[in-house]
């Protein structure tokens, strides 16, 4: 039995995974962008040069889309920005292994995944933006608002499923994880009860080997994070994830098999975070840029574009073309972000309780106070409005 069949038992599945465990993530290309000897066989689906082509465009918008909100942030225009920048890969093999139809549990650090499913920039960053709750209609997008509390998007995940599962949908959640999550209580209530429900559900662990300053080590004595996934019944995957075809590889299996009543699957994708926790943390302070330059190598765009150029699937000029893409729709961003959003300070603190407490009347007093005058900017609403 191979990693990838995650049709056999969840048990078996992790025991014969055995010493690749603590020694290297499944992949396909090597550090270089050349296929590994012995690695993943990919299906000829996932090897058509016509969707590789497809992921190295979507790897290249995301970047261009982070390094663009990265910029919004130092120009005031975000209140904060954590960046996926070297995590891309993640981010587009998760949204390209769902249907419109299937549901995406993100993170603080999935912007990109956001934007890749087609909710337009200026939506999906309103949180960060600090202007609203949500800039996008969850349903309409199946795609959750991201989640800043830790973890608490996985008993979400597992309700989402199986209300699918009991409607008799085939419809499937895949929700986000950072590697410090994984010490969360919701983290374990998610997978275990996932795991007894049998719910349609795929766990990806972006393990980034940080969580703010917290290194893995001290994060958890396990070898491996997909270790965790026998102890709850589910197979667990542990993937190269600056390896987009090995992802894609790995994904596509689990969704199918959530799709197809076979539960749960955890996997763990390997990758790093390149960026500072966001831009409020200085990470020269707990790690060393020796080991930053050791996982630049290893960028997940950089890996796929050697690989495509000597298949003759990429070249200059279409690399061209895709710059120029990215450029449009980073101008266009900076543009929209240029334009004050139309929301009163007020209505952070709607919507919150049906009855807001006495703490919150107490903070929106505060802010209001603080403003003054210019909530009543026109544009902005008014007191009167209300
Ligand atoms: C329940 C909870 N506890 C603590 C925090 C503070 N906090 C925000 S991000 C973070 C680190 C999370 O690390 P990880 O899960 O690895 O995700 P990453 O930021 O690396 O993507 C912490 C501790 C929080 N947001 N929620
Ligand atoms: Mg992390």
């Amino acid at each position: 039995m191979t990693l990838l069949d995650l049709t056999a038992s969840p048990r078996s599945a992790s025991v014969t995974a055995g010493p690749s465990w603590d020694s290297q993530p499944l992949r396909y290309l090597d550090e270089h962008g050349a296929p590994v000897e012995g690695g993943l066989r990919p299906s000829a689906e996932i090897l058509d040069p016509a969707t590789l082509l497809r992921g190295y465009r979507a790897l290249r918008f995301a970047r261009a889309f982070d390094t663009e909100a990265t910029n919004l942030v130092m120009q005031g225009r975000l209140a904060v920005y954590p960046s996926c920048r070297g995590q891309e890969a993640c981010e587009v093999a998760a949204v390209q292994a769902l249907r419109v139809e299937d549901w995406l549990l993100p993170t603080y650090r999935d912007s990109a995944a956001l934007v890749l499913r087609g909710i337009p920039a200026v939506d999906a960053l309103t949180l960060l933006r600090g202007t609203w709750h949500c800039g996008y209609d969850p349903k309409a997008w199946r795609t959750m608002p991201q989640c800043t509390p830790l973890a608490t998007q996985g008993p979400h995940a597992v309700g989402l499923g199986l209300a699918a599962k009991l409607a008799g949908d085939p419809v499937v959640a895949l929700c986000l994880f950072g590697d410090g999550s994984t010490s969360e209580g919701d983290f374990h209530e998610a997978l275990n009860s996932a795991a007894v429900y049998q719910a349609p559900v795929v766990f990806l662990v972006q393990n980034n080997q940080y969580a703010i300053s917290v290194p893995l080590d001290k994060q958890t004595h396990a070898a491996a994070l997909a270790d965790k996934a026998v102890g709850y019944g589910m197979p667990g995957v542990r993937v190269d994830g600056n390896d987009l075809i090995a992802l894609g590889t790995v994904l596509d299996a689990a969704v199918r098999r959530a799709r197809e009543g076979g539960g749960p699957t955890l996997v763990e994708a390997v990758t790093y975070r390149m960026q500072a926790h966001t831009n409020a943390d200085d990470a020269a302070r707990y790690r060393r840029s020796d080991e930053v330059d050791q996982w630049r190598r290893r960028d997940p765009i950089e890996r796929l574009a050697t690989y495509l150029t000597a298949l003759g699937t990429l070249d200059a000029a279409v690399e061209g073309e895709i710059e120029e893409e990215c450029a449009a729709y980073t101008a266009r961003m900076r543009e929209q972000f240029a334009e004050e959003p139309g929301y009163h300070p007020d209505e952070m603190f709607e919507h919150v309780y049906a009855t807001p407490t006495p703490r919150l009347l107490e903070q929106r007093e505060l802010v209001r106070a603080e403003l003054g005058d210019a909530t009543d900017a026109p544009g902005t609403g008014t007191e009167q409005s209300r």
